[in-house]
């Protein structure tokens, strides 16, 4: 059963459906009570290529440490006693070099039932990352992605074809987040950087992984982007200014390049802070899309998650030093939201693994007893026409339309 976010808030919270948020100063969390966190491919070429053919392709020269795999099927009668065995999973884990992304590799190798693809901009921050983490080599293999840029993207995924590993699980976990920039910057192709990095290049990816993910065997596919209670105008925290708003879309719709259109979704002026919590109202409404379109289709799992506030991650590292410092102990002792990189790593590699999170279509989020529970998103972020026309505007924008 959905449990609603309002629901979880103390009493002395309500948040009405226009995000308007009342709050009477008794028994909130900044004065002793808590808030818990949770309180609240399509393919270039049509052509459906059998995973026979991507064994059979030879690796190429540029594929970064793509290991060669022969794919076995999913549950195959190895043991002695003729049992079935489920093969190891393969799953790629966007932005693993470091935080959640890097939590959730080290969680899911440490299981010895998956194979992990980081997929990374940066090569040896990621191999470093991962011999620290401790894990394993014959669990991990990283794989160059910047998806900042969309030949990147398009490359990543010719690599990984040709490395001949199935794809099982996809986690769009990757985000940069600019609280302090003054200007906009903006990524190859010329999108605003968080919406550009955060959105459209998973966005792309994930279209174009989708016949991969199809293709695959293991009995639960799934297809997970990270979410946040931040863009979400249903929490308290998603009513810190400045709010998310995608407004008519008319920026996007422009192509955010900040010349002759804003870089801003709604058209506004650049806030950097705003354009990261844009980017997860659009992970948000991705992930529903995704559902609404294939899911009966192809029993893929779609869904996506707020892990809690993992206040020490390298996302904050663009803040000022004094947030960077204020910020965990306020999660920790205020908001009672915080959450350390090693249970964050365990909650998105429950969403990738666990058997009884096989829905599809759901925003996970965890409540104070550590129970994962099927959260409300917001009003926005739930909005059926508006995930339609972000789709249908990001598919243009990647090149797919
Ligand atoms: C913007 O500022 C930044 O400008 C932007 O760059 C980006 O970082 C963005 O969301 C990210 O934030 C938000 C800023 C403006 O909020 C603050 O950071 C103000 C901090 C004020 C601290 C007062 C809290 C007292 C608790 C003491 C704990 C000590 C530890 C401090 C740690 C600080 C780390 C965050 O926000 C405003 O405009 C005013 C702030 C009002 C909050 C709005 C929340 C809406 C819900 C209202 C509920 C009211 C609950 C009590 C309010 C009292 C506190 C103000
Ligand atoms: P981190 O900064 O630690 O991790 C982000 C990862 O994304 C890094 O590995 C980073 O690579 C990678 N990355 C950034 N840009 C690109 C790019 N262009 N191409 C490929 N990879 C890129 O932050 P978190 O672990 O906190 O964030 C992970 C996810 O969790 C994000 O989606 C974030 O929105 C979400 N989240 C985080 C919360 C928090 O409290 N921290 C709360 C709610 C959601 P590199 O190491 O090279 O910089
Ligand atoms: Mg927020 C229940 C209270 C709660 C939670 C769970 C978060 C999570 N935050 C809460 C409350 C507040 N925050 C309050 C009352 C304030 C005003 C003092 C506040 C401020 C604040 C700032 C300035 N919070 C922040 C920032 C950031 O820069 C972070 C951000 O918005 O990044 C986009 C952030 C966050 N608070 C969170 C979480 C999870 C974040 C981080 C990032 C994210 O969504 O990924």
């Amino acid at each position: 059963m959905a449990l609603h976010a309002t629901s979880l808030l103390p009493s002395a919270f309500s948040i009405h459906k226009e995000g308007k948020l009342n709050a009477s100063l008794k028994e909130t969390g900044l004065f002793g009570v808590s808030f818990s966190d949770n309180l609240k491919a399509d393919l270039n070429s049509p052509v459906i290529r059998s995973k026979r053919e991507f064994n059979q392709r030879k690796l190429p020269v540029g594929a970064i440490r793509a290991q060669t795999a022969v794919t076995t099927p999913a549950i195959n009668r190895a043991t002695p006693e003729g049992k079935k065995t489920l093969r190891k999973g393969s799953v790629v884990i966007t932005g693993a070099s470091s935080g959640l992304g890097l939590a959730t590799a080290k969680a899911l190798a440490e299981t010895g039932k998956w194979h992990v693809i980081m997929a990374c901009r940066d090569f040896l921050k990621a191999e470093r990352a991962a011999k620290s983490a401790g894990i394993a080599k014959e669990n991990y293999t990283i794989m160059h992605l910047d998806l900042a840029s969309l030949d990147s993207v398009r490359q990543f995924v010719d690599n990984f074809r040709r490395s001949g590993r199935p794809l099982d699980v996809l986690v769009c976990n990757a985000a940069v987040y600019q609280p302090t920039a003054k200007e906009p910057t903006f990524s190859a192709e010329g999108f605003e950087i968080s919406v550009g990095t955060n959105h459209l290049g998973h966005y792309l990816l994930s279209r174009l992984l989708l016949d991969d993910l199809k293709q695959s065997d293991y009995p639960s596919k799934r297809l997970i982007i990270v979410g946040s209670i931040t863009g979400n105008t249903n929490t308290l925290a998603g009513n810190v200014p400045p709010k998310a708003n995608l407004g008519d879309l008319r920026g996007l719709a422009g192509g955010l390049n900040g010349l002759n259109s804003s870089s801003m979704i709604d058209g506004g002026d650049f806030d950097g802070a705003k354009a990261y919590k844009d980017s997860k109202v659009c992970n948000m409404l991705t992930m529903q899309e995704f559902h609404r379109r294939y899911h009966e289709e192809t029993g893929i799992t779609f869904a996506s998650l707020y892990p809690g506030c993992i206040a020490t991650t390298g996302l904050f590292r663009e803040h000022i030093p004094l947030f960077r410092l204020l910020f965990p102990p306020f999660q920790k002792f205020i908001t009672k939201g915080f959450v350390s990189e090693e249970d964050s790593g365990k909650r998105l590699a429950q969403v990738v693994s666990d058997p009884s999170l096989t829905k599809s279509g759901v925003y996970w989020s965890w409540n104070k007893d550590l129970a994962s529970f099927e959260n409300q998103l917001s009003q926005e972020a739930s909005d059926v026409e508006k995930a339609r026309k972000v789709w249908e505007m990001s598919e243009k924008l990647v090149g797919l339309a």
